[in-house]
């Protein structure tokens, strides 16, 4: 360093600018200074702290708590390891806590709780767990609790996971492109491991356990067999070995040409002894490297990648095979269920259900079939997948896209709680005694210790010094571990939670920015696919608009299929009367979606194809209903910004800026969807805009000649 370079960092140094910028990277785990009231209590509750036990989760849990409590109460707490004096938090596992004479609650393998006790005339606040990992648990929502704001007297809290895996799968490839990703390249530095561990590993593992998420997908379903070789596995390895104190696990995706690609023998057919013999092999080498590897997640004849079908098997066979090589070491296969076949010429939201329906039964005990929220694609708004009552002895488990592949990508505020919420409550079942059952109850777990058996999100995290690509876009990472833990928890306040902790707990900024969240992916329902339209993004990267394309390779790849819009009117028919998808739904649905009267606004034309006078209940025709919704879109994200802009005095000043200016973005996209697809309907229906409306500023041509070749997430 030369004279005036010290200078200057000796200056920040004193001028405290070098202190973190608000830049994101702390997530939820932003350990701020609590206000000074607060602090009193705190510090009057829990003057002295210790976390009980040995194991590598319990240095953990201490590690977190020490650093998390110095952050919030402002000076060093230091974090003892036996049974502390005054009052006091402590943390262990019930037989470590055994000398107070604890009831134990039902916390089960993987939960905590957090109470209260007076104890010869002091206040012990105690985090109990059966396991190492529930204390971790149990120290996070602690934490959390204070970094909401709440008072520590009193505090009672009893929480399990409801959901017995709760999973990030990464569609990360081994080059660290990220497919569908907009925040950067892949955490994973194939090339640097296993001897660097980048210091984010840690942190990853950090803001995962701390919402319950307890494994983790590194590689892109549409895999590369490479990963299941000896120098990739010892990588692999090396991140389970950071991830395992946290509690989380590590899967691989299979690629389903791996014997062939890797392993030189002729085919990959699931029946052939050999093909088996080599997956048995494999895995038990995997397991070498790492011995509570998680298991397989596999995309199958599906979208060109490799599959039993290329060998006239069926998807049980090729799941049951790999299910059988990871049963002995306690392993699960994750066999996906979007599928749609190239030769298929039938609607595709029907074919999923056609394909695993028949196979209800076949699959062995740990297998799960891991079922997109939606039969098309992760589309703003689906129904649910038909798939989620279709079965009865199969395990089914719910994968949900985080990364905004269809809303707006890292720009656009979209809060998927919301979207989720909605999939996981759906009414989907009626049982015999006229109980209704949601999709969530339709996940069961055979684990007696859960409710549900699993649920994945496509992750939204990469190498952006924010992680997800946008700050309001972590909410979505949190909302998805909070919801997987307990899918009966509510999104509202979900977001209250991750708005406090990320910004500020005051009510004058929670109040507007969560109602803000509340309506923000609704806002992106209108301004892209209202009533039930859907998939009508460009092709290939899915960046902006493109209802006009009708010219790719297959039917069912042009936005064109999906609408169906003509001069006489618009919607996909998938009553009885047209694809009769609609019939792969329980009969209090089929009948109510069955008819455009009784089908709710949202899922109009999802199932129906209507005339452009269709009445509304509104009492619009259905192309007013349409240009009414497109521009409410706009006009939602308006006030989203201007819901922003008054929250300066909450946020610093740099976080608030880039907010502010993606969402300045998603107001101009949003325009530019309004008026795209306006243009483009004004065109096939012959129609013009209803008084008060703005003509959209171009034509069809204009909109249709913009291309975005280098667009993110798409190879
Ligand atoms: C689609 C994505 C594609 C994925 C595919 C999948 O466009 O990149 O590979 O889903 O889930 O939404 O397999």
């Amino acid at each position: 360093m030369n004279y005036p370079m010290a200078l200057l960092a000796a200056l920040m140094l004193l001028t405290g600018l070098t202190a973190k910028a608000e830049d994101g990277y702390d997530l939820w785990l932003r350990y701020e200074q609590a206000p000074v009231e607060l602090r009193a209590d705190y510090n009057s509750q829990i003057s002295s702290i210790a976390v009980l036990g040995q194991g590598a989760t319990i240095a953990a849990a201490r590690q977190e708590m020490a650093t998390g409590l110095s952050g919030i109460l402002d000076r060093t707490v230091t974090v003892g390891t036996a049974m502390p004096r005054g009052n006091a938090l402590v943390a262990g596992t019930y037989d470590e806590l055994s000398g107070l004479d604890l009831e134990s609650a039902d916390v089960g393998p993987e939960g905590y709780a957090i109470t209260q006790m007076r104890r010869n005339g002091r206040v012990l606040t105690v985090i109990a767990a059966e396991s190492e990992i529930g204390v971790l648990y149990g120290t996070f929502a602690f934490l959390q609790h204070l970094l909401q704001g709440e008072p520590i007297a009193g505090m009672e809290l009893v929480s399990r996971p409801a959901t017995e895996h709760r999973l990030l799968n990464h569609w990360d490839n081994l080059d660290r492109y990220v497919e569908r990703g907009y925040a950067g390249q892949s955490l994973w530095d194939w090339h640097k491991l296993p001897d660097y561990l980048d210091p984010r590993y840690t942190d990853y593992a950090r803001a995962n356990a701390a919402i319950g998420v307890n494994g983790t997908s590194l590689t892109n379903v549409n895999a590369n067999a490479e990963v299941l070789t000896p120098q990739y596995l010892e990588k692999a390895a090396a991140l389970a070995d950071v991830f395992r104190p946290y509690g989380i696990k590590v899967y691989l995706t299979a690629r389903f040409s791996a014997p062939i690609e890797i392993g030189g023998l002729e085919t990959a057919d699931p029946l052939d002894e050999e093909v088996q013999a080599w997956w048995q092999t494999k895995t038990d080498e995997i397991y070498n490297y790492i011995p509570d590897f998680g298991g397989f997640l596999v995309k199958a004849n599906s979208e060109g990648q490799p599959g039993p079908q290329d060998y006239d098997r069926n998807h049980a066979d090729g799941a049951n095979m790999l299910a059988d090589a990871v049963a002995p070491h306690g392993g699960i296969v994750m066999w996906r269920a979007f599928v749609y076949a190239a030769d298929e010429t039938q609607d595709r939201a029907k074919q999923a259900w056609e394909e695993f329906v028949p196979l209800d039964g076949e699959f062995r005990d740990n297998v799960l079939i891991q079922v997109k929220n939606g039969p098309i694609d992760f589309q703003p708004r689906e129904p649910f997948s038909p798939l989620f009552a279709g079965v009865e002895d199969t395990t089914l488990m719910m994968e949900f896209q985080i990364t905004k592949e269809y809303l707006g990508f890292a720009t656009h505020l979209a809060y998927l709680g919301t979207m989720w919420e909605e999939t996981l409550d759906a009414p989907a079942e009626r049982t015999g005694e006229g109980e209704t059952l949601t999709v969530t109850d339709m996940m069961v777990s055979d684990n007696d210790d859960y409710t549900v058996s699993a649920m994945a999100g496509v992750a939204n995290i990469g190498t952006d010094r924010n992680w997800s690509g946008s700050i309001f876009d972590q909410a979505n990472w949190y909302a998805f571990g909070r919801l997987a833990w307990d899918p009966e928890q509510d999104a509202e306040t979900v977001a209250r939670e991750w708005a406090a902790m990320t910004f500020t707990p005051e009510a004058e900024f929670l109040d507007p920015v969560v109602e803000m969240m509340m309506g923000s992916r609704e806002a992106v329902v209108d301004y892209m696919t209202p009533l039930g339209l859907h998939h009508l993004m460009a092709t290939g990267h899915h960046y902006g608009p493109g209802p006009w394309v009708d010219d790719l390779g297959r039917p069912d790849w042009n936005p064109a299929y999906y609408h169906k819009a003509d001069e006489e009117g618009i919607g996909f028919d998938r009553s009885s009367t047209g694809s009769d998808a609609v019939s792969q739904y329980a009969p209090f649905l089929r009948e109510q979606w069955d008819d455009p009267a009784t089908t709710p606004d949202e899922l109009l034309l999802w199932f129906h194809h209507l005339s452009w006078d269709y009445e509304m209940g509104s009492g619009r025709t259905l192309w007013e209903e349409i240009v009414f919704y497109y521009e409410r879109g706009v006009q939602k994200v308006e006030a989203m910004r201007t819901t922003w802009d008054e929250m300066a005095p909450y946020v610093d000043a740099e976080r608030h800026a880039q907010i502010a200016d993606f969402l300045a973005i998603q107001e101009k996209e949003a325009r530019w969807w309004r008026n795209a697809c306006l243009a483009y309907f004004m065109e096939v229906s012959g129609r013009d805009l209803p008084d008060g409306y703005d003509v959209p500023p171009h034509d069809v041509d204009y909109y249709k000649s913009r291309h975005f070749p280098s667009a993110p997430g798409n190879g």
